[in-house]
């Protein structure tokens, strides 16, 4: 096409969608030109219904049963890359330690580049999106356009973010909107993983504008989610000093019998239990007493409201993007049910039989299907052509996914789009490790619970990867999407909470302690992970007191409800002692991990000293 004539079709189809914003149109054509595409089509979530069955007829869908779908990834292309993620800006003074900080002008002629006519045969879609409840006093920060050349990704952001052209055109700046694009490229030949790797996932965030080239892929390609809601949100609410963006859950717990409600957030590393925890259901002996609401399972935005000066947060997610793998009527029963026939439920990279639209996923079932007829694993392989003695290999991918919408999940709760957002009582961090961290221990100290944040850390997870007893540390579990230095980062943490004239308890959590003789996990997890959140808000409302130690408040045996369930003394007692030998090592590990951090507040190193002092007098 000529370039008059591009412009001519492009104000076409903006006309018949009725995009109106002025700035948007200019964003489309831009881009529409760069990268070569074909055929634009505007997207509103309404379409979604005639997008599945175009999908369906170019075979990037299957059936999946009544209402549900298949979909399979290329397989070089299954998970968030973080090597090939940065975060630019025109200012160097925004490096940090993990954000891959990249000048933006060397950046965006790199990514224009890479996309120039890279689009070519394909539709581009125009995705507007909203990532907060409508009308959230942070809905300014919260609009975006999503260019993508794939459809796979537009039926993801339509379960993944709220979609359509009404969240741009009122617009009371019409250039505020974040500016996102992105370009599959061509997944065979982009060297993922090697020295040659060609793929590029840029937020160039003081332009408000995120360039990701190579993959059409989770976190990669869906640029609401974690480019817009984590890294883009993190700067803005740091720029503007109003907000912290984090990936966290949000979950509200009632107690029926005296009517009062909490709300807990917190962060965990990636795949280390959020959306369990976040949807989990009270265990059945205490479901009489306390019912469970579910918010969100990922990002949650903190701000404090002027009103009454706690602290709000909000899920600005409208689906979850939720890990295949041990999903079943034990671990997760309300995730199995907002998965179920009916739900539009999308699965990506599990096991699917074509024969009986069926899925399948390690720990659905105890065993994997005893008739692999028909079966064929995440590659697309069939299980019954695999040669002998190489079975071994999961049929899903470790990193497969389900995407449904958070309507889907039946104990969402009844006020999850309130604009506000709910107040919160608790903010938890919880790691992944084996010994050391009890499976609760309570902060009431700010700048401590600021400190047990920058030093949340996960276990590695193969022998490869670290070293035996030193944690792969993750700030708030934010490490794959800080976006500003992270002295400044820690900063805005304790300027925001620290102006709450409520402050919440901050608390760490571990359901993953082993015993050190047969490696048996000394805490069930999951449903029974809510007694430890009932202790805290005991805790918190002083109808318990707990033991005090160096490292913060941890329950006193007794005060436990571990009704209906059959836990050891001899496990119980472990789950609650401080290990003060290991907690010393740790302490060593920990300066060395903070000192590379430049410009971390005094208060942070004074609580470390705090913490440190403790341990050494032994005494709180
Ligand atoms: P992302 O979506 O990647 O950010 O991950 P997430 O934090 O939401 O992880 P998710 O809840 O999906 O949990 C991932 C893994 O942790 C799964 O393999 C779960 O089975 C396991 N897991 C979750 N809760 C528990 C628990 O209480 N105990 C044990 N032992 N494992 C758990
Ligand atoms: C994570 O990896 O933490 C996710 C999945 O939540 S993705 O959206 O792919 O980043
Ligand atoms: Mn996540």
């Amino acid at each position: 096409m000529e370039a008059g004539e591009v412009v001519i079709a492009v104000d076409a189809e903006l006309d018949r969608a009725g995009l109106t914003n002025s700035r948007v149109r200019e964003h489309v054509r831009h881009w529409f030109e760069l990268t070569g595409a074909e055929r634009l089509e505007v997207v509103n979530a309404s379409d979604d219904g005639r997008l599945v069955q175009e999908a369906l007829a170019a075979g990037e869908l299957s059936p999946a049963g009544e209402g549900r779908y298949y979909s399979r990834s290329h397989p070089k292309d299954t998970a968030r890359s973080e090597e090939r993620t940065v975060v630019a800006t025109s200012d160097p003074a925004d490096a940090g330690v993990y954000n891959n900080w990249r000048p933006a002008a060397e950046m965006k002629p790199l990514l224009e580049e890479r996309m120039r006519g890279a689009s070519a045969g394909k539709t581009m879609y125009v995705v507007p999106y909203l990532m907060a409840p409508p009308g959230s006093p942070l809905a300014g920060y919260a609009t975006g356009v999503e260019l993508t050349d794939a459809r796979t990704v537009v039926l993801h952001m339509i379960r993944m973010a709220r979609v359509g052209v009404e969240h741009v055109n009122d617009l009371a700046d019409p250039g505020s909107f974040v500016r996102g694009v992105h370009v599959t490229g061509d997944l065979e030949k982009l060297g993922q993983g090697t020295p040659a790797d060609e793929r590029y996932f840029v937020t160039v965030a003081d332009e408000r504008t995120i360039l990701h080239y190579g993959s059409s892929y989770g976190g990669n390609a869906l640029l609401g989610k974690i480019a817009h809601g984590l890294r883009q949100a993190a700067y803005d609410g740091w720029s503007s000093g109003r907000f912290l963006a984090e990936q966290f859950l949000l979950l509200g717990i009632t107690d029926k019998e005296t009517g009062r409600t909490y709300h807990v957030c917190g962060g965990m590393p990636s795949a280390s239990g959020k959306t369990n925890l976040a949807m989990t259901l009270a265990p059945d002996a205490l479901g009489d007493r306390y019912r469970v609401d579910f918010y969100g399972d990922d990002i949650a935005w903190l701000r404090v409201d002027p009103q009454d000066g706690r602290i709000y947060a909000i899920n600005p997610e409208f689906g979850v993007f939720g890990v295949a793998k041990d999903t079943n009527e034990d671990t997760n029963p309300t995730a199995v049910a907002a998965i179920a026939p009916g739900t539009g439920t999308i699965f990506t990279n599990v096991a699917y039989n074509a024969d009986t639209q069926d899925v399948w996923w390690e720990g659905k079932t105890p065993q994997p299907p005893a008739d692999v007829t028909g079966w064929r694993d995440w590659t697309g392989a069939l299980v019954s052509e695999r040669p002998e003695g190489s079975d071994v290999s999961p049929w899903a991918h470790p990193n497969s996914r389900f995407t449904t919408t958070l309507a889907n999940v039946p104990n969402i709760a009844p006020d999850y789009e309130r604009p506000q957002g709910v107040p919160i009582d608790a903010i938890i961090f919880g790691g992944r490790t084996r010994d050391r961290e009890p499976l609760v221990r309570a902060i009431t100290d700010l700048a401590e619970g600021v400190y047990d944040g920058l030093t949340l850390g996960a276990e590695a997870t193969f022998a490869a990867e670290g070293t035996e007893g030193v944690l792969r540390y993750d700030p708030m579990s934010m490490r794959p999407f800080m976006a500003v230095p992270e002295g400044r980062y820690a900063a805005l943490w304790l300027e925001i909470i620290g102006s709450a004239t409520e402050k919440p308890l901050f608390a760490h959590v571990n359901w993953f302690q082993r015993d050190p003789e047969d490696g048996h996990f000394l805490w069930p997890g999951y449903r029974d992970n809510l007694r430890a959140l009932l202790w805290l808000m005991q805790l918190k409302a002083g109808e318990v007191s707990g033991t005090e130690t160096p490292v913060g408040i941890v329950p006193a045996p007794e005060e436990l409800d571990l009704r209906g369930m059959d836990l050891p003394a001899h496990d119980l007692e472990r789950l609650l002692t401080i290990d003060t030998a290991r907690w010393e090592q740790e302490m060593t590990h920990r300066e060395e991990h903070l000192s590379a951090f430049s410009g971390l507040p005094e208060e942070i190193w004074a609580a470390h000293r705090r913490v440190t002092q403790a341990l050494e007098s032994g005494s709180p």
